[in-house]
């Protein structure tokens, strides 16, 4: 009796583990779908809201190494009320004359620009769609709107960009 137990037992296990291998076999492309992914995009996603003020993107750059930001998608405005979303090159001159002036992190670009900077005390340099850039010191990359701390308010809306450091030799 024991013996005919044991050999039901059996049955069972193999039973489950016939059902499991079809699950396994699904469950695998997946796995290799999410390292492929992983290891395409050395880049960072970075999602930058136009009410966050400055953002870290994680992105830590040494002084001299180069590094790349890239607009990737979304929209954003300093003033949902009055103003159309623009993407993070921001307004035009002709629309930002018509938007109070006195709100603005750099005052020679328009508002809606995607700014950054490096550390906590670093110029500010613009973004806007991106590009390549030289870090001219150490520390973490850090993206806002051009619109200050105090007028975030009234904005909506998020742009999301990749941040890459470019390796030594990598061509444009
Ligand atoms: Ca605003």
């Amino acid at each position: 009796m024991r013996v005919r137990l044991g050999l039901a037992v059996l049955g069972t296990a193999t039973a489950t583990t016939l059902t499991l291998v079809p699950t396994a076999a699904n469950a695998a492309p997946q796995a290799a779908d999410a390292t492929s992914r992983t290891g395409a995009a050395s880049s960072r996603p970075v999602l930058v809201g136009a009410r966050s003020g400055w953002v870290s993107t994680g992105v830590y750059v040494e002084r001299g190494e180069r590094f790349s930001i890239r607009y990737r998608s979304g929209r954003w405005t300093v003033d949902s009320r009055s103003f159309p979303w623009v993407g993070p090159w921001g307004y035009s001159w002709r629309t930002d004359e018509k938007i109070f002036q006195g709100c603005k992190v750099r005052d020679d670009r328009t508002y809606g620009t995607l700014l950054g900077t490096i550390g906590r005390h670093g110029n500010i340099f613009v973004v806007g769609k991106g590009k390549r850039f030289f870090a001219t010191r150490s520390g973490v990359i850090r993206l806002r709107i051009n619109d200050a701390d105090n007028c975030l308010g009234d904005n909506a809306g998020a742009v999301r960009v990749s941040v890459r450091v470019l390796e030594e030799e990598e061509p444009a």
